[in-house]
């Protein structure tokens, strides 16, 4: 049973009333305009607002509503929520992994007071808010295969520091204040039409890219990493699924989420049934496999199948038929 109940088009005069209105921050990154699509499809394309910093390409602007927001502008992202009745907040602006070792004092700025500012917003405008963890949320400390949903989480780097800080506090203001905090843990997502940009898993993206471009693969991860990873698509549907779970389900806030749990070269022999002459050299770059080297190699998600009925469709070999069809369509 869904809690929420379906947009019917535009004809129904009492839908709109039950359809929650959505608004995405960071909307222009990997996952926010998939995540649009697939709620837009639910709800009403006027009913979810993509939002970013940067200015939109024009087929995104022609799929519905985009607005500027900055998450460091408390003032910019209110004015946003009472303006349009935003009653569902999604929070994906981040600074990944790799890219925030780089830069540390930026991203603590927008992982950490960016999320304060949602917290606050989604606390007085009774809003239902959604933050993506990540794998990357646990340390050396943890325990690596798997690690399940509550354990020990001592991450090294300061995107792992700040998805702690905001499963804590998501937490902390469910418990204090009755804030609807939610908050799954995403492995590497692997999406053909968007990039990630600055992860540690990014190779699993880049790797289609090269496979049907050069034909040659440079890996900066050892050929025997593994680490847990997702098509975008099961990432969207657990996302969706996820905030639709009526809250009585819920008997955590915060849950790990997985699919697929793979290494460099076990998908590289994957890609090699469809593509045999694809050429990989192994190059690992001491941040990025440090990092890598500290997250969990498999995720334990049972309660996430236990409480609201998660379970993902793609294993590797569809993941890697359906990335190279992808790629294969639009070079076509
Ligand atoms: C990253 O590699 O930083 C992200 C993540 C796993 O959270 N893709």
């Amino acid at each position: 049973p869904r809690q929420i109940r379906c947009w019917k088009g535009p004809e129904s005069s009492d839908s709109l009333s039950d359809c929650p209105r959505v608004l995405i921050t960071g909307g222009l990154g990997q996952l926010g305009i998939g995540l649009a699509q697939m709620l837009r499809q639910q709800y009403g394309r006027e009913n979810v607002i993509l939002s970013d910093i940067k200015k939109p390409p024009a087929e995104v602007l022609d799929m519905g509503p985009f607005v500027y927001a900055d998450v460091l502008d408390y003032k910019n992202l209110r004015e946003l929520v009472v303006n349009n009745g935003i009653t569902w907040l999604v929070h994906y602006s981040a600074m990944l992994s790799a890219v925030g070792e780089t830069n540390v004092q930026l991203s603590r700025a927008i992982n950490i007071t960016g999320l304060h500012n949602v917290l606050d917003l989604a606390l007085d405008n009774s809003m239902r808010l959604f933050v993506p963890s990540t794998i990357g949320a646990f340390g050396p400390s943890s325990p690596r295969d798997p690690a399940p949903d509550l354990c020990i989480q001592r991450p090294r780097t300061i995107y792992g520091v700040s998805k702690v800080h905001a499963e804590l506090m998501g937490e902390y203001l469910h418990h204090k204040y009755g804030l609807d905090f939610r908050c799954l843990r995403y492995p590497g997502v692997i999406s053909a039409y968007t990039h990630p940009g600055g992860g540690t898993t990014d190779y699993a993206v880049q790797i289609f890219h090269d496979a049907l471009s050069t034909g040659h693969h440079e890996c900066y991860l050892h050929p025997k990493t593994r680490l847990p990873m997702m098509h975008i698509s099961d990432c969207h549907r657990a996302t969706v699924e996820f905030m639709q779970a009526p809250e009585c389900q819920l008997y955590l806030r915060t849950y790990n989420i997985a699919a697929i749990s793979f290494t460099p070269e076990e998908v590289v022999e994957e890609i090699r049934k469809h593509l045999p002459h694809l050429r990989v050299t192994y190059k690992p770059d001491p941040i990025r496999q440090n990092i890598a080297d500290s997250w969990p190699m498999r995720f334990d998600d049972s309660n996430a199948r236990r409480d609201w009925g998660w379970e993902p469709a793609f294993g590797l070999p569809e993941l890697v038929t359906d990335m190279l069809s992808h790629h294969r369509n639009r070079r076509a």
